[in-house]
């Protein structure tokens, strides 16, 4: 694994200093289709090693990170906090516009996730990105071959294979808030552990020893969104449920709240004798899904598949027992314009 990191080292500052990221007037953008604990841990870190790469090839291009959509989970609240209230000579996050034009000139780089046509960043539109590290099952071959890429899906989060790369760069690029912020990442994006492989653990060690415990237990003291109630009594009342699987809707929910979805979705598939739960809501002009298995037949790869194929954004998590997490991203032209709760019963249920 040493000479594996040391490699990719090598091959990353090779890539980030190459003409392909010189010619990015507008410097690297790390973009974050979703932002969690875990993406922001690991895109802090990925702006520091890249920027420690280029300050050492004597490059100047800006690393620059943009998340995309809502910061409202109570818990990714508190991990933007808590990097507002610690970073120092580092720049703010920026909300990303949605806007493809927004990205000319810029090297993209994918961190936490890796689909190029990704609706939850632009779309329909073929990202290109520079840089990609991600722990999730690619949904597509990747088609640039010139990019650096490490898509590796035997860990559960992305801090841990940043993590691992700085610290084979230079343990200096972690301090005690990146420890703090990695283990947070760790410990939510594994499902408290429960998900984690051998080297998340190890990693997670590392930042525990390193990591201030008051503030990682106050990033990790926050379960729930707060309208989680609120919308599961919703799903309650709407759900439709046909032996082992049932389908919810929550209709229009405010952006703020988006992530209820994917906790109701959580909810619904720890009820007994349920196997698959999808749970989708209109949130401005998209209608957003998570798919939950557990103990289902069919992989969770093929369920995401088999439901949303060619609708975009689908994309499986990694998780190998217990629930089995998936999602889709459809545009509203994707979608009949009335009746949501019957097209998606019948999409799942077959009628
Ligand atoms: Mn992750």
């Amino acid at each position: 694994m040493a000479e594996k990191l040391q490699e990719l080292n090598v091959a990353l500052t090779e890539f980030a200093t190459s003409d392909l990221c010189k010619q990015s007037n507008g410097g690297l953008i790390i973009i974050l289709a979703q932002f969690d604990a875990d993406a922001l841990a690991a895109a802090v870190l990925l702006r520091r090693l890249v920027s420690k790469m280029l300050e050492k090839s004597c490059v100047k291009t800006s690393v620059r990170i943009m998340y995309c959509g809502c910061i409202g989970h109570p818990q990714s609240r508190a991990a933007l906090a808590e990097y507002d209230y610690v970073r120092t000579g580092e720049s703010a996050l920026e909300k990303f516009s949605g806007k493809k034009d927004d990205l000319i000139g810029s090297g993209v780089v994918l961190v936490d996730s890796s689909a190029q046509v990704d609706a939850r960043i632009v779309p329909k539109f073929n990202l290109e990105p520079l840089i990609v590290i991600d722990h999730h099952h690619l949904t597509e071959p990747q088609s640039i071959a010139t990019k650096f890429s490490w898509v590796d899906v035997t860990v559960g989060a992305a801090s841990t294979l940043v993590a691992e790369l700085a610290l084979a760069y230079d343990s200096a690029l972690i301090d005690q808030n990146a420890w703090t912020l990695l283990a947070a990442g760790i410990y939510i994006d594994t499902d408290r552990l429960t998900h984690a492989t051998p080297r998340d653990i190890t990693m997670y060690g590392k930042c525990i020893r390193g990591c201030h415990p008051e503030a990682f237990r106050k990033l990790i003291d926050q379960d729930y969104p707060t309208q989680h109630l609120h919308f599961l009594a919703k799903a309650e009342s709407a759900k439709d449920q046909r032996r082992y699987s049932v389908v919810a809707g929550l209709d229009q929910v405010p952006d703020n709240d988006r992530d209820c979805i994917a906790t109701v979705a959580d909810s619904l598939v720890n009820m007994p004798g349920i196997t698959l739960a999808v749970v989708w809501g209109v949130v401005e002009n998209q209608v957003l899904v998570s798919i939950r298995t557990k103990g289902h037949s069919e992989s969770i790869g093929r369920v995401t598949f088999r439901l949303f194929a060619n609708k975009g954004g689908s994309k499986p998590c990694n998780v190998k027992d217990g629930v089995d997490k998936g999602g889709a991203c459809l545009r509203m032209s994707e979608v009949p314009s009335s009746d949501l709760h019957q097209w998606f019963s019948k999409l799942v249920h077959g009628q």
